[in-house]
């Protein structure tokens, strides 16, 4: 992970304060004890009786063969459950991987293999579109099935002294560039540093009311500030089961939130949908956008139809995430993707040979500190290249630093596309294309949208008769993949440009069938 110095440093600094999640649930419990931490429909859960849950299903996934250290892939909708679960497995020393509800066969099964999962708990209710998560069993296999509305229970008494702060706590996911999605390692000390800091940045208080419209496993709403955040702040957690304002906006009303966070394409539909129904949340004070890029046009939007704050959030769950502060000016609000968390994450702006750019110029934004990886989890090879020798991860995303260190996302150089927030890795998706018995070769490139900012379009060479758009999302269907990864657009071409000298290299390939799309669309 971090080399001894660096720890030390973060450790000296303050920053790494030996903290762990099962600590942050007890002084929770401690410190605002009847007070309420979760509010899932009709329940609602007190600082204590999280604690007392979480420790008794801790023991009855213990007594069930959870040990220190086994992964369990875990995948649920936004229920108090997911607490239950994930403070029982920080407790035990076990190690939640964080699925999306939207995962299908395909991504489960390879986060059960890769992680030779011990277990994978997801529910037995079906989500809104019908699914039915127990169908992934199978692809789950050999990880034992564990459903969220049957979790065990046992006596805390029986369970094994808990992790340590420098341990590795959870494996998250990475959006990804790659053929097979990344796991990123994060430990206590790391991500309880950056919790606590957005907490702050964020002026959570135990008068805050935070709601989950995102998945709840997502970085985002888990952790800037998110729900962890709440906890450590004292404050109220409420999910929703539905982003759509006819299910959210009541909810906003009857349980006075304070602060949520959305991805651009919702933040604009909440917009239109509050100024049709003239609708004003009094208690809402900060609304939370990332994930994604957020047009001026639409950040200029916020403040006079809701009535609130708003904060541009610019992570990623390998590490750095910047905010503009509650304080800043417009200018800085609207116009950038707001500055890191800590005086300790160094931010390089460089060009292609990694020479750094003068300030205001586009540059690739390379990053290292306190909270940010230095490796994903059991991948030397594709680590070579993803961090710099003297370990700064490369992000892929293109930048502009201004000069009071400010960020402003002017684009991406990885091979990857951001559908309203959600990644799309374009290699994963065109591996399983080949495997269609009309495809001799895909590529998959990203659109502009007005909507979801960008979507993703396919480029088929066919082997005969050429496939429709709709053949190859039921073929990616009935691979497993997730929706959000099925092709948006399709252009069949009887061959690929020839780029660069001798071998085709796939991301010149994607470059220029992107430019040629631009063209012809215009
Ligand atoms: P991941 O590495 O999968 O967690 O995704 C993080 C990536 O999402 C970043 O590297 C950016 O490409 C993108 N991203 C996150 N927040 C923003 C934002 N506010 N503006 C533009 N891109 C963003
Ligand atoms: O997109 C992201 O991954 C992201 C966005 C905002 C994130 O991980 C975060 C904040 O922590």
């Amino acid at each position: 992970m971090w080399p001894a110095e660096f720890a030390r440093r973060y450790r000296e600094r303050g920053y790494w304060t030996g903290q762990t999640f099962d600590d942050l649930l007890r002084s929770g419990a401690e410190r605002f004890g009847d007070r309420v931490a979760v509010v899932d429909g009709e329940r609602r859960i007190t600082y204590r009786q999280l604690r007392d849950r979480a420790l008794s299903v801790a023991a009855g996934l213990y007594e069930q063969g959870i040990r220190p250290d086994d992964r369990v892939v875990v995948q649920l909708p936004n229920v108090a459950e997911f607490f239950d679960v994930i403070f029982a497995l920080f407790r035990i020393g076990a190690q939640p991987v964080f699925a999306l509800p939207a995962h299908r066969a395909a991504e489960i099964g390879y986060f059960c293999r890769h992680t030779e999962a011990a277990a994978f708990i997801t529910t037995g209710v079906a989500s809104a579109d019908g699914f039915d998560h127990r169908t992934l069993a199978a692809a789950a296999t050999p990880a034992r099935m564990i459903l969220a509305e049957d979790l065990p229970r046992g006596d805390p008494a029986t369970l094994p002294p808990g992790p340590a702060p420098g341990a590795l706590a959870f494996l998250q996911l990475s959006g990804g560039s790659t053929g097979l999605p990344k796991l990123i390692p994060r430990t206590h000390d790391d991500y309880l540093y950056s919790v606590r800091e957005s907490a702050d940045i964020c002026a959570l208080t135990p008068d805050s009311v935070y709601l989950v419209v995102l998945p709840v496993a997502h970085n985002f709403p888990m952790s800037s500030p998110g729900v962890l955040g709440a906890l450590h702040a004292g404050a109220r957690i409420v999910l929703s089961p539905s982003p759509a304002p006819a299910t959210v906006f009541p909810l906003i009303d009857r349980e006075g939130v304070t602060i949520t966070a959305l991805v651009p394409p919702l933040a604009l539909v909440w917009l239109d949908a509050a100024e049709r129904a003239s609708w004003r949340p009094d208690s809402l004070d900060v609304l939370q956008v990332g994930g994604a890029k957020l047009v001026p046009s639409v950040a200029a939007r916020v403040a006079p139809v809701l009535g609130c704050r708003l904060q541009q959030v610019f992570g990623m769950a390998e590490g750095l995430v910047n905010y503009t502060r509650l304080d800043e000016p417009d200018e800085i609000v609207l116009h950038t993707q707001g500055r890191p968390i800590s005086p300790d994450d160094e931010v390089r702006v460089v060009d292609d040979a990694d020479r750094p750019v003068a300030d205001g110029e586009v540059g690739h934004l390379l990053t290292r500190g306190p909270y940010t990886i230095r490796g994903y989890w059991r991948a030397d090879e594709h680590n070579q290249v993803a961090f710099t020798p003297d370990g700064f991860y490369r992000t892929g995303d293109l930048v502009r630093r201004l000069d009071g260190g400010h960020l402003v996302v002017e684009g991406r150089a990885k091979d990857q596309i951001n559908r309203g927030g959600e990644k799309i890795a374009a290699e994963e998706v065109e591996d399983h294309l080949l495997a269609h018995p009309d495809v001799h070769d895909a590529a998959v490139v990203a659109v502009p949208d007005l909507y979801l900012g960008e979507r993703s379009c396919v480029f088929v060479v066919p082997v005969g008769r050429p496939p429709t758009l709709g053949d190859l999302r039921a073929f990616l269907r009935e691979r497993g993949l997730a929706a959000y990864k099925m092709p948006d657009k399709l252009r069949v071409v009887d061959r690929f440009p020839v780029t660069g000298v001798g071998k085709t290299s796939r991301r010149e390939l994607r470059s220029l069938l992107r430019s040629r799309l631009s063209s012809s669309e215009g």
